[in-house]
């Protein structure tokens, strides 16, 4: 079989650096904490973990929003923790992968201050304008009814400058201006800074918003129109996002990146880097990133369908083949398919989809071919914290109210990590974390699943471990079926080697079923791999996720 490199058939882990380990009991996550870890990390399996961001930040949104893109956030450490942590990584053979925010910087960024003060250089670093005069009233008014995702208008009017500026986010995360030379070279020189560093790549934030629609001749842009799908005029699908989302220049811009990435292999050698791009959209947009027949674009851009259309249709069976036919019936040629179940932005996976179901899903998006991204905390089936109005963080669920906010607070799926049963589940030493823990981390651990016989992490380490054992599972061909509304079977098959069958049951009750339904050849003596936790309460032909290996002589 061919040689795949090594990003084709990772298994990727979202760190939240905030959430994830505290070193020095200020109750906020840190390199030392992440340093300290990755031999967890290397335990389970994992071939490279990619951390949100690390940068120097006001935190107005935890990180994505950068005030100096070469420098570390001091409350996580300094460049001498990171180069520690990339030093212990490299030792334990785990790449790790950095947070790319390519829209926007803080609006205490040196480069916003500058272009506040029109000085030299930095005059059109952002998305500045004018703004317009209002006939009847007279007054001044921002240039389009734009909204940002963060609910409300895009643009904030800056009394220094005496101008309206974009942000697509919040109100201090303004938009970086694409158009201009001078900042695409800028971020190119952040990408090349921290692959000077050691990292392997890139999770590149968010891509819709990175362009928007060129000005007419008089330097003005068109309004947005009523969608009708929300009432809320706040709501950033009050409008359409035609001019201010997917320009086709965005892909383009990804293709660039992709070369600086290039460029640095082949002058200093070394593994692969890869890019990883964030986006929701389309899947005729969200292709493109891949690259074309010319030109190569993203590694891998994310694969959101298990979320997003579970989230429109709920879970079954049949939703889960729509999802997966969604990208592998959309995917071109040759490139290199990837399964997400959640990240910081999104309800956590247990929560979504139901504990019952974190094992079935864990194992649907390790034995589907190609890479997988887990968000920590799937391997032990965390679920969402409950974080009351007064604890809200999140600038989306802060910019809301308190009738409304759990809508949009991003805060329950970022809690603290549980690492154990005890004083706040072992995330920090320190008398408080910056979010509450989640109500369950004294069943919920890594600790505690670790020293049981069957439990949610077991079941992930040993499909991780099938996974880099597995050549069926690196090369082999896909066939998948919902055979029920329940069940759901995926086969890998490769020759010469076992063919590996996984059966998921998204109901709530137990079925029996014949595989032969399936594959008339998958008869007779089935090995069983992995079988998940709900399983264990059940022997025989029961279960509600299992992987099976059939030996080929068979
Ligand atoms: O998110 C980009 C983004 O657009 C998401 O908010 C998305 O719209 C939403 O999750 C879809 O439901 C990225 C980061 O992941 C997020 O944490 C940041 O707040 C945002 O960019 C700004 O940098």
């Amino acid at each position: 079989a061919e040689t795949k490199d090594w990003w084709e058939t990772a298994q990727f882990y979202q760190i939240y650096p905030r959430s994830f380990k505290d070193s020095d009991g200020d109750g906020i996550g840190d390199l030392n904490g992440i340093t300290s870890k990755l031999e967890y990390l290397k335990d389970l399996g994992v071939t490279a973990a990619w951390l949100s961001p690390i940068f120097a930040s006001p935190m107005v949104d935890f990180g994505y929003d950068i005030s100096d893109f070469f420098d570390i956030q001091p409350e996580y450490g300094t460049l001498d923790d990171f180069r520690a942590l990339i030093k212990k990584a490299k030792e334990l053979d785990l790449k790790i992968i950095l947070d790319f925010v390519p829209n926007h910087s803080s609006d205490e960024n040196e480069w916003f201050k500058k272009s506040v003060k029109r000085e030299k250089g930095y005059e059109d670093y952002y998305v500045w304008h004018d703004g317009k005069v209002n006939a009847e009233t007279g007054k001044r008014e921002p240039p389009t009814n734009w909204l940002q995702y963060f609910r409300g208008t895009a643009w904030e009017w800056n009394e220094e400058r005496q101008q309206y500026y974009l942000h697509q986010f919040a109100v201090q995360q303004p938009d970086l201006n694409y158009r201009n030379p001078l900042v695409v070279e800028q971020m190119k020189r952040v990408l090349r800074y921290w692959l000077n560093e050691g990292v392997a790549g890139f999770r590149c934030d968010a891509l819709p918003p990175l362009f928007e629609v060129l000005p007419d001749a008089d330097g003005q842009y068109p309004d947005e129109t009523v969608t009708g799908a929300t009432d809320d005029p706040d709501d950033r699908d009050y409008l359409t996002t035609t001019y201010i989302e997917d320009r086709p220049e965005t892909i383009d811009m990804v293709y660039q990146w992709r070369t600086v990435l290039d460029d640095h292999k082949r002058i200093y050698g070394g593994d692969t880097s890869v890019l990883l791009i964030e986006t929701y959209s389309a899947a005729w947009f969200t292709m493109q990133f891949y690259g074309n027949r010319t030109t190569e674009g993203a590694h891998l851009p994310f694969n959101f369908n298990l979320i997003t259309v579970m989230d429109q249709k709920g879970l079954s069976a049949q939703t889960v083949q729509e999802a997966i036919d969604l990208w592998l019936k959309n995917m071109p040629a040759g490139r290199t398919p990837n399964w997400v179940l959640g990240n910081h932005d999104k309800r956590r996976a247990a929560s979504r989809y139901g504990v019952d179901h974190i094992d079935g899903m864990n194992m649907l998006v390790m034995i589907l071919p190609g890479a997988s991204v887990t968000y920590q905390g799937e391997e032990i089936g965390m679920t969402d914290g409950e974080i009351s109005w007064e604890d809200t963080v999140d600038p989306w669920g802060c910019n809301s109210n308190p009738d409304i906010y759990e809508m949009y607070t991003r805060d329950p799926e970022r809690t603290p990590f549980q690492w154990t049963g005890g004083s706040n589940a072992g995330f920090t030493d320190g008398p408080t974390t910056w979010l509450p823990l989640a109500g369950d981390y004294e069943t919920v651990n890594v600790e505690t699943e670790l020293a049981a016989e069957h439990s949610h992490l077991k079941i992930y380490k040993m499909l991780v471990a099938l996974r880099k054992s597995s050549k069926t599972l690196q090369n082999g061909s896909t066939k998948y079926l919902a055979l029920t509304e329940d069940i759901f079977v995926v086969r890998r098959s490769l020759a010469n080697s076992p063919t590996i069958v996984g059966v998921i049951n998204f109901g709530s009750e137990t079925k029996t079923i014949d595989l032969r339904e399936f594959d008339k050849n998958l008869s007779g003596n089935l090995q069983l791999l992995v079988r998940s936790l709900e399983s264990t309460k059940s022997e025989g032909t029961t279960f509600s996720a299992q992987m099976l290996s059939v030996d080929p002589a068979e």
